[in-house]
């Protein structure tokens, strides 16, 4: 029976109400902040593929996981998606416990760390799951479960067809593809280590307390490294702590946050600096590229990424990602400015802005 909820009981619930899926890393980073902040949510579990049976909400512009159902400016329930504006949203409805870094200079090293996990991360979580057997076989047999049980057999297998094809066609959305699988899988690799690196001396990618960033990553590794088999076991094999980290953040809801546990972006440690090149490495490329691509209405992104080749379909959400982060640094006082680009200088990150 589908579930009918009544927009006004979501209106007048202290509770956010948010639909997902734990397939969804998007989902998993959002439910995670949410926890951190101690905000009271509930989640209705829909998914896109297999049909939600939710009547009674409306529906978002773009159909993407999760959706929330906030007041509008009108007063009527509207339909939000996209994780990070999301996230800045709550910041200024919820008090405490903030995931933005005080130090607005510190705070653009932590929005490209989360860009990065959210638009290219998610490239080597796509990838691995729809690109090999096994993977695609779990993810077909366990995704329909999560947001429709109970199904016959019969059921699940349909139900596991439809989401395989509809997936592994969408491969091309995130560039995987016979060219591009070995860079993407070298970076996911690079990343671990360098993130298994910096977690020999520091819980959170900028220091003792999480950012929008460290969601942004571990909302990708709730599925890279907890899910699907391929990459479950490099993550394993090569990150035992990045392994052991995916399962501590997904509920914060006890950790006590200092104002003083923020770096000093002045003197970031090392580890972070390495994973800024590798972020630098790969990421700005693939963005500057797509942003051109999208302007000038090329059918293909076409460009270098590491040295290989790197083809694929352009993403025009992405470009308004690019968009974002340079209008968050134009907004940067000069001394904010100074400080954020010495964090990243020599990183490769400076050609985004
Ligand atoms: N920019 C969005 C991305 C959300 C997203 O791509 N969600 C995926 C699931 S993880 C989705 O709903 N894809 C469309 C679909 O499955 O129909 C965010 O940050 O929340």
């Amino acid at each position: 029976m589908p579930l009918h909820i009544d927009p006004a009981s979501v209106l007048n619930d202290p509770r956010l109400t948010l639909m997902g899926v734990p397939g969804s890393p998007y989902t998993r980073k959002m439910l995670a902040v949410l926890r951190y902040r101690q905000i009271p949510y509930r989640l209705i579990l829909a998914s896109n593929v297999t049909g939600g049976e939710v009547e009674g909400l409306p529906a978002p512009k773009v159909s993407l996981l999760p959706t929330f159902f906030l007041r509008g400016t009108d007063g009527a329930l509207e339909a939000v998606t996209d994780s990070t504006p999301l996230i800045r949203r709550f910041e200024h409805t919820h008090g405490g416990r903030s995931v933005i870094p005080a130090d607005p200079a510190l705070a653009l090293v932590d929005a490209l760390i989360e860009d990065y996990a959210d638009e290219w991360l998610t490239k080597a979580m796509f990838h691995y799951r729809w690109s090999y057997a096994a993977d695609i076989a779990k993810a077909g047999a366990v995704l329909p479960i999560w947001s429709r049980p109970p199904l016959s057999d019969d059921e699940l297998a349909r139900y596991s067809a439809l989401i395989s094809e509809r997936q592994i066609a969408r491969l091309r959305y995130v560039g995987s593809n016979e060219v591009t699988g070995p860079v993407i899988e070298a970076s996911y690799e690079r990343f671990l280590d360098a993130f298994e690196d910096h977690q020999r001396s520091h819980r959170f990618l900028l220091g003792a307390r999480p950012g929008a960033g460290d969601f942004g990553v571990f909302g990708q590794l709730t599925q890279l490294a907890h899910f699907d088999p391929t990459c479950m076991a490099v993550t394993l094999a090569r990150a035992p702590r990045t392994f052991g980290w995916t399962g501590s953040v997904d509920d914060l809801s006890g950790l006590q946050p200092q104002d003083t546990d923020w770096f000093d972006v002045t003197a970031l440690p090392g580890t972070v600096t390495a994973i800024l090149r590798e972020i630098g490495r790969v990421y700005p490329t693939f963005m500057l590229a797509n942003a051109k691509a999208v302007q000038s209405g090329a059918a293909q992104v076409e460009t270098q990424i590491d040295g290989k080749p790197w083809v694929q379909q352009p993403f025009p959400y992405q470009a308004k990602c690019l968009g974002w982060l340079r209008r968050d640094h134009a907004a940067l006082d000069a001394g904010a400015k100074r400080r954020f680009e010495a964090a990243i200088a020599g990183t490769g990150c400076e050609a985004l802005f």
